[in-house]
């Protein structure tokens, strides 16, 4: 496991409020949405640099970086103070997952104000009931009722400000053991309760069955897919397929899991770090990460005798 090499340009100044804008921007365009999963401000800077085009905030990842289940146990002021934190650190559109969204149409309308008041551009909320069990865990997976979950779409459509800002509402119809009939119908009420995009997820290891989804969708709404287990499958397959946003949910901490597991084991090993030196990232990086060639910046325009010692 190899960490990048990172140049270091001067990290960009968020410009905040934009974000829904982006996102809708990068619906309009033609070609697939391509956004990657962080759990902290760090994270959603290396997926600006990588150049993807947005950031998704996942449950997952975020409960995992609190030694975590992903199941509703974090609240939805945790899971908002990390999204917010991503939007404020980058230029790229933030998605946020809203699980369940943490309760009934009452906790939806609260949770909507806060996402959106934080410059996110979207949130994602999956039709399981609250609360929620990870969609790769085979157990709890129970769905709302239909009606209970376009309850939830149109509380969160009726008090959203910014007509750019979005909600995606997430199918768990396959994950739950139902049928595409069942997805399908899902979906369709879904788009008629006004979401402004649906996602479909699946976890097998084979992309047929969201492939077979998108060639039966017909709402004119775009499809967001997650290929966590079907990773065979390319962004350019998918986006011939139909879909307009495809979500690498996890990788990043699944790779930070492997990186800094063999980076410590290493070290135990070696009685040194000499080995891991060109593997690992600079201090350089670091400090660029954070945001130190601005401090250093600032520091001439604000603290006039920083560069002299005491005793000069
Ligand atoms: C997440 O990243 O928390 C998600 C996607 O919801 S998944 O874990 O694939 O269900
Ligand atoms: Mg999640």
């Amino acid at each position: 496991m190899t960490s990048p090499q990172l140049t270091a340009p001067t990290m960009p100044r968020p410009k905040p409020g934009t974000g829904a804008a982006k996102l809708r921007a990068l619906f309009m365009r033609p070609g697939i949405t391509r956004i990657v999963g962080a759990h902290n401000p760090l994270g959603a800077r290396l997926a600006e640099r990588a150049g993807f085009d947005g950031v998704w905030s996942s449950g997952l990842e975020i409960s995992a970086s609190q030694g975590l289940p992903d199941t509703d146990i974090l609240t939805m002021t945790e899971l908002h103070t990390v999204a917010a934190s991503l939007a404020a650190a980058v230029d790229i559109p933030v998605v946020a997952d809203c699980d369940a969204g943490y309760g009934n149409a009452f906790n939806v309308m609260h949770m909507i104000r806060r996402y959106e008041a934080s410059g996110i551009a979207a949130v994602s909320i999956e039709d399981k009931l609250f609360p929620k069990v990870n969609s790769f865990i085979p157990r709890r997976q129970k769905l709302a009722s239909i009606e209970e979950f376009s309850g939830k779409l149109r509380a969160a459509k009726s008090v959203q400000e910014d007509p750019d800002f979005m909600v995606i509402a997430r199918i768990e119809a396959l994950i739950a053991g139902w049928d595409m009939e069942e997805a399908l119908r899902r979906g369709e009420a879904y788009a008629a309760a006004g979401a402004d995009a649906v996602l479909i997820h699946a976890k097998g290891s084979e992309a047929e069955p969201v492939l077979e989804f998108l060639s039966r969708w017909q709402p004119d709404l775009p499809v967001v897919v997650v290929p966590t287990t079907y990773h065979t499958v390319t962004a350019d397959e998918l986006s011939a397929a139909g879909a307009k946003m495809v979500i690498y949910a996890n990788q990043g901490l699944r790779a930070g899991i492997s990186a800094v597991s063999e980076t410590f084991d290493t070290i135990l090993r070696d009685g040194r770090t000499t080995a891991l030196e060109d593997r690992i990232a600079p201090m350089k990086t670091v400090f660029d990460l954070q945001g130190m060639p601005q401090v250093m910046a600032d520091e001439a325009r604000f603290l006039p005798n920083s560069g002299k010692t005491d005793d000069q």
